[in-house]
């Protein structure tokens, strides 16, 4: 297991639209397990292969979940929750509603910029996990949103390309601005 790099703005490699998988390997599962380290590391909810330098249509997500046994009822505070990882290679989207639902999104590779986007609020996908099997599923929420986040960047767009060019140019000079204030 290894934590990898990830790639930051203006990483030219950031825009570029990432391969199917056309059979899921020994190395893609190495590949995959390394993400997951990456992201909880990071940490983040998501993970495109695109941002540790690999341009191939693999993606990981960990919303976490309530342990088993969690009643419905149960003060937030006393919530136990444990990782959920999921594994999306290839995925596709079938069916998006016409709702929108907008989420304060953020992105490992625009670190610590922060900025409203809508998205469609349900949508129906299709993918492949990491032992090859085929999935097919409605998902809403924040994982509908993450999902859409992630497939973006396998299609080489990121968030701040869902924003007006003022916004994504404010967020980008905040950015260099801290970076050279850290610098
Ligand atoms: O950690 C992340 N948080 C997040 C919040 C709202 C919408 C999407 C995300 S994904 C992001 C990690 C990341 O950059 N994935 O590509
Ligand atoms: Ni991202």
């Amino acid at each position: 297991m290894a934590i990898l790099d990830i790639i930051e703005v203006p990483d030219a490699r950031l825009k570029v639209i990432s391969k199917p998988v056309e059979t899921v390997t020994d190395a893609h599962r190495t590949l995959i397990a390394d993400m997951f380290e990456t992201m909880y590391d990071a940490p983040g909810i998501g993970l495109a292969a695109i941002q540790v330098g690999v341009p191939e249509r693999i993606l990981v997500i960990d919303l976490q979940r309530p342990a088993d046994g969690t009643p419905e009822d149960a003060d937030p505070k006393d919530v136990k929750y444990v990782r959920d990882p999921l594994v999306f290679i290839n995925p596709e989207v079938t069916w998006a509603s016409e709702e929108l639902a907008v989420y304060n999104e953020g992105c490992l590779s625009v670190p610590e910029m922060y900025a409203d986007v809508n998205r469609p609020a349900r949508i129906r996908a299709t993918w492949l996990d990491e032992t090859g099997a085929a999935h097919d599923a409605e998902l809403d929420g924040l994982l509908a949103t993450c999902l859409q986040h992630e497939m973006d960047h396998l299609n080489g767009v990121l968030f701040i390309d869902h924003l007006s060019k003022l916004k994504r140019d404010m967020l980008l000079k905040k950015l260099d601005k801290q970076r050279r204030q850290a610098a």
